[in-house]
């Protein structure tokens, strides 16, 4: 069978999830880009509420980023990224609907699109918008930190699962904000998560194709 084909553009920070667990599986895929065409009929014909990512594998086309990702773990061998207690898939699943409503619109369509998105396109930060996200990041912020507390390496306690993987992409396109290198340290516990996440194997072999992707 074919590889499996991800649709999306190259600095979405929910592709980048995507890429990042099929890397960690050991998938080989491929990656389509459509910057191009998004909102045309190619697009919208993948993906009908005009958003990315799309992941094709044989005669699956499948888009929302948890669906796609629980796929790819169920679907692929290596090691797998869901725990086999329903309680901790539980809190799984909490990370991953926590980071869909909170820690992506907040960190990413708040505040990264405001600081460094329109800025390249020419249009000027909204401050309204910035003021009234980053009392809700420092909250999303302080929830990881909790979680992270007292030595545990990732966010269900030992055992690496989707929720990081979910999570680590806003917070890598966050970090490249000024506000992002001001609120970063008064987290240390989850300071040190990133860094664990950074060192893994996947994190290292996910080559982003530019600097500010995941
Ligand atoms: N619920 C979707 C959200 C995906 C999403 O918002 N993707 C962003 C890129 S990170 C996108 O497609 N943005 C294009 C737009 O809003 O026009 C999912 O989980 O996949």
């Amino acid at each position: 069978m074919s590889d499996p084909i991800v649709y999306g553009f190259p600095r979405s920070t929910f592709v980048n999830i995507v890429r990042l667990i099929l890397t960690h599986k050991d998938v080989t895929y491929e990656f389509h880009d459509l910057e191009p065409v998004m909102g045309k009929p190619d697009h919208l014909a993948l993906h009908p509420f005009n958003r990315v990512p799309i992941l094709r594998d044989g005669d699956l086309t499948v888009y929302e980023t948890s669906a796609i990702a629980t796929y790819v773990d169920e679907a692929f061998g290596g090691a797998s990224l869901t725990p086999k207690d329903a309680k901790a898939r539980a809190r799984m699943n909490q990370w991953i609907s926590a980071v869909n409503s909170y820690y992506y619109p907040y960190m990413i369509y708040h505040v990264t699109h405001e600081r460094l998105v329109f800025p390249e396109l020419g249009i000027a930060s909204d401050e309204k918008v910035v003021a009234h996200a980053l009392p809700k990041v420092e909250t999303a912020l302080a929830v990881a930190e909790r979680q992270l507390a007292h030595g545990k390496e990732f966010l269900l306690g030992d055992e690496l699962s989707i929720a990081d993987f979910y999570l680590l992409p806003s917070t890598f396109a966050f970090s490249l904000t000024a506000e992002g290198q001001s609120i970063y340290p008064k987290f240390p516990a989850f300071c040190r998560w990133r860094e664990r996440m950074d060192n893994l194997p996947a994190t290292q072999r996910f080559v982003p194709p530019c600097s500010a992707c995941r």
